[in-house]
């Protein structure tokens, strides 16, 4: 069994495992630990599932085997096992984007309705009708989209243009054409474009029609799983090109829509203070944990647990009232939006049902451990599994649906409101630490924070007082001690006057230990010109831009620096790390930052290693093709250098 110094570097999580252990509790980092050794095959990516003639596996020192059965050899088939984890994490991300355009699409599609019926037509018109589950509540980004996108404004109703838009951002899932996505082409600048056009060509493959520019998100997805089946695609470039081309289509396109069409439903985050770790819980009150990844749901139940008649049951049962706090992705979306406060990321799922004190951990998709509904069982938590594509056996199932999204979410809070009397009171540890922070950063946050444009970065970027921007995303792996890597990376940085931005579970462990806070900048930890510069503009040194999906805001940022320096985005002194990096959603990210031109950091070694041609490609080629590669380094000091030195580089390049 681990020290509990040795899981985290959380004092709550240090205290929740202790006490986990005390109470027999098997944990993530116990069945890691039973998991030891873990398959040299499989770390090294050269273990080949894709047919029935298999499982076949190359020798990584060099001896017999060298191909498998079909001939593959250890760099075809960890090219292979790459496209197929870059593939599964852009249809997480898109999958999510599909459903927010579908809710989008939905709403409109019911206001007409409505309004056939004779229901009030101005309130459908204007998508303000609280007779519909989901309304527009940012009129200005629905329009701003819609112009991106060129389609006309005038003349039309705010139903209409929902309408229009989610049917272009639906069209871009299933289109059959050759050309690029419409909301690629709405957002891109043209510097980057033309790389993207390029890419197959440099990469000596020129009948890549069109180069790395996706087609249709699905397609991409498609056709990596097509790519991938025995006996097609052999070549380790033209299958990792293939993994370029599918993470855009993630990125400026499955993730895009997510992150856009929300902001059109549920506001677009403006800077707001708020709470973060499992110190938010409350001993007196019915806790709810919202965990997965889709505001669609996680916001009707923030609206639900304001409703009198739950709030008069909760106050019935002995509760105070009825406390909402998030984990992972969906927990920053209303985070964001709502200033909810965020009870932790990935490896505090567990911890906080230990805490004895949650009523229900209500989940949808990703990133949640089967484990929960284990853990669960020592206690009184109900796990309440929503999402008809995520089922979990042990969980209660109470299954989403838009169209009904206010009935389902209040009985959703009433099960938890419900659950309270069954609480042991003897059986509750909170621990006492949390975190205060500003969150809320989005693209629009940011300019008008800075006057409308981004001209202040700049220029203290092109004076030196900010070297460049570091964007630092990505999860826990219990592999690495929880935060450490996240906070050192970013440390580190910060030191050096690099300006981070961030999403997704780094963001959650740097509100923990602070960084979110504009005094942050006054310790040892931020560089004298990264202190003056936040301090004239009253921010924190680190920007929370949100969950994964919002990775697309840090790119939307650099796509507009770009426009600005009139040069491709992989000109900037911008480079990405996803230093505790463990979802497949990861590598996609990852696969798309560095497609899009910032050169990204891994702090966990992606299972490559056994296929040399690939790890030259990923590490070195990549900059020929796209502008930008891989950094693999698990020693965060060392990775903070190596970003660091990469920032400067491109300052010398860009003669600054
Ligand atoms: Ni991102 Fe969000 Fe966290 Fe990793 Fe999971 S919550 S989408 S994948 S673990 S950062």
């Amino acid at each position: 069994m681990k020290k509990y110094k040795e899981v985290s570097i959380d004092p709550t999580t240090q205290k929740m495992y202790e006490r986990a252990q005390e109470m027999g509790i098997e944990t993530v980092w116990e069945r890691l630990e039973k998991q030891q050794p873990q398959c040299g095959y499989g770390l090294l990516g050269v273990c080949c599932r894709n047919c029935m003639m298999g499982p076949c596996r190359i020798n990584p020192f060099g001896g017999e085997p060298r191909r498998g059965v079909c001939g593959a050899d250890a760099d075809t088939i960890v090219a292979r096992n790459l496209l197929r984890m870059i593939a599964a994490g852009a249809a997480a991300h898109s999958d999510h984007g599909r459903h927010v355009a579908l809710t989008l699409l939905i709403a409109a599609e019911m206001a007409e309705k409505f309004k056939k019926e004779g229901k009030p037509v101005l309130e459908l018109d204007n998508m303000a009708s609280s007779t519909l589950p989901y309304q527009v509540r940012d009129v200005e980004k629905l329009k701003a989209i819609a112009e991106r996108l060129g389609i006309e404004t005038e003349g039309k109703t705010v139903r209409e243009l929902a309408k229009e838009v989610a049917e272009v951002a639906l069209n871009d899932f299933g289109k059959q054409d050759e050309e690029a996505l419409a909301f690629l082409k709405a957002y891109l600048n043209p510097k980057t474009y033309e790389m993207f056009e390029k890419a197959a060509e440099k990469a000596g493959m020129p009948w890549f029609e069109n180069g790395i520019l996706p087609r249709s998100i699905d397609r991409e997805i498609v056709e990596s799983l097509h790519r991938t089946h025995i006996g097609t695609d052999h070549d380790p470039v033209s299958i990792l090109l293939h993994g370029l081309k599918t993470s855009l289509g993630d990125a400026w396109g499955g993730s895009l829509i997510a992150t856009e069409l929300q902001d059109v439903l549920f506001g677009t985050p403006q800077v707001i203070k708020a709470e973060a770790n499992l110190g938010v819980l409350k001993e007196d009150y019915v806790n709810i944990v919202v965990h997965g990844h889709e505001p669609v749901l996680s916001e009707k139940i923030v609206e639900a647990a304001q409703d009198p008649e739950l709030l008069e049951l909760a106050e019935k049962l002995g509760a105070k009232g009825i406390n909402v706090v998030g984990m992972c992705c969906t927990g920053l979306e209303v985070l964001m939006r709502h200033g909810i406060p965020i009870a932790g990321n990935f490896l505090q799922q567990e911890m906080a049902i230990v805490t004895g004190a949650v009523e229900a951990m209500v989940v949808d998709v990703q990133c949640i451990m089967p484990a929960t509904v284990d853990v669960a069982r020592c206690f009184h938590t109900k796990i309440i599994d929503t999402s008809p594509l995520a089922t979990f056996p042990g969980a209660i199932h109470i299954k989403f649906d838009e169209r009904r999204a206010d009935e389902i979410a209040k009985e959703i809070v009433k099960t938890a409101v419900e659950n309270f009397p069954n609480r042991s009171k003897v059986r509750v540890e909170i621990p006492k630490e949390k975190m205060a922070g500003y969150v809320g950063f989005s693209v629009e946050a940011i300019l008008k924070h800075f006057g409308g444009s981004l001209k202040p970065i700049e220029e203290a970027i092109v004076e030196g007082k900010i070297k460049g921007v570091a964007g630092l995303v990505g999860c826990n792996n219990p592999k690495i001690k929880q935060d450490h890597n996240h906070i050192k990376i970013a440390n580190e940085l910060m030191k050096r006057d690099v300006l981070l931005v961030g999403t997704g579970c780094w963001a959650t462990a740097a509100m923990k230990y602070g960084i979110f806070l504009p005094e942050y900048a006054d310790t040892e930890n931020v560089g004298p010109g990264l202190r003056e510069f936040v301090k004239e503009w009253g921010i924190p040194p680190a920007l929370n831009m949100g969950s994964c999906v919002d990775c697309t805001r840090i790119l939307v940022l650099a796509d507009l620096v770009a426009r600005d320096l009139n040069v491709p985005i992989s000109a900037l002194p911008v480079v990405g790390s996803a230093p505790e990096a463990m979802t497949e959603k990861a590598v996609s990210i990852g696969t798309y930052f560095v497609a899009s031109g910032i050169t990204t950091h891994l702090g966990i070694v992606p299972p490559v290693l056994g296929g040399p041609k690939v790890v030259k490609i990923l590490t070195q080629d990549l900059y020929d093709i796209v502008g930008a590669a891989f950094i693999v380094e698990p020693d965060p000091y060392k990775a903070a250098k190596l970003m660091y030195d990469h920032i400067m580089k491109k300052r010398k390049e860009l003669g600054i």
